[in-house]
């Protein structure tokens, strides 16, 4: 296991956590779940080359049995290693969110302990179904992420992420012409099932193609301090 991933036991002291209702300059903890393959971790990536110049950001990602998406991130140097830590889960990802957060909520306030400063903290579930969503107790938003190339009728699928996450982001849009996905389709049928909760298409072959979502985490946390 790399120096600064996390085991399952290694609990925080609690005199040395973060009273967070004494700070309304806690962290944003931003969730971003997702069907396997789907572009969280590059989104993940992204967001921390879009915003690390004007916000303190750390990182947890999740795997069930490796720190692989945590180790992707650090030799990309989205951040500095000491700002990603690796979540192994050992189970199904949505427990790890969902059911159990124990390792989770862990991870995120070691790791804002650690920095003090903390803006923003993105914790990436492992790849799961439509129905995994995070634990209000982890996250304070999350952001769900489909693609185009798992098929254009997901949306209409729907399920607790694609409804009710609070961003939806239908990724890979430039592959839609190649995997015969209706883009418009997609967003169309997700609008129906959200009722105003925002979609937003994205195409992340280049880190520009986050800066919609970068937008939305900013004006949350300006909503946040406001
Ligand atoms: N063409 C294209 N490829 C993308 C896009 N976003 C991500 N990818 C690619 O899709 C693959 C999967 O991306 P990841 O970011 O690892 O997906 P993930 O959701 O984190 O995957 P898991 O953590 O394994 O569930 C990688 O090869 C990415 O380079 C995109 O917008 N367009
Ligand atoms: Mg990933």
């Amino acid at each position: 296991m790399p120096p600064h991933d996390i085991p399952h036991d290694n609990f925080l002291n609690e005199s040395a956590r973060p009273d967070a209702a004494s700070s309304n300059r806690r962290a944003l903890r931003v969730g971003i779940g997702g069907p396997v393959g789907s572009g969280k971790t590059t989104l993940v990536g992204s967001l921390c080359a879009l915003l690390r110049d004007s916000l303190s950001m750390v990182v947890v990602t999740n795997d069930i049995f490796t720190s692989e998406d945590a180790d992707a991130l650090r030799e990309a140097a989205v951040l500095p290693t000491e700002r990603i830590v690796a979540v192994e889960t050992g189970c199904c990802p949505h427990t790890a969110i969902r059911d159990d957060i124990a390792a989770n909520l862990d991870a995120v306030e070691q790791l804002e302990t650690l920095h003090g400063d903390v803006d923003l903290t993105l914790v990436e579930s492992g790849g799961d179904n439509l129905t995994a969503i995070f634990s209000r107790g982890l996250v304070d938003v999350q952001i769900f992420v489909l693609d185009t190339a798992g098929g254009d009728d997901v949306p209409r699928k729907g399920g607790p992420g694609v409804a009710m996450a609070d961003l939806l982001v239908i990724n890979k849009v430039d592959l839609a012409p190649h995997v015969g996905s209706d883009v418009d389709r997609m967003l169309s049928d997700a609008r129906e099932r959200r009722d105003d909760r925002p979609v937003t298409p994205t195409s992340l072959v280049d880190q520009s193609g986050a800066q919609p979502v970068a937008d939305w985490i900013t004006a949350q946390i300006a909503t946040r301090r406001s």
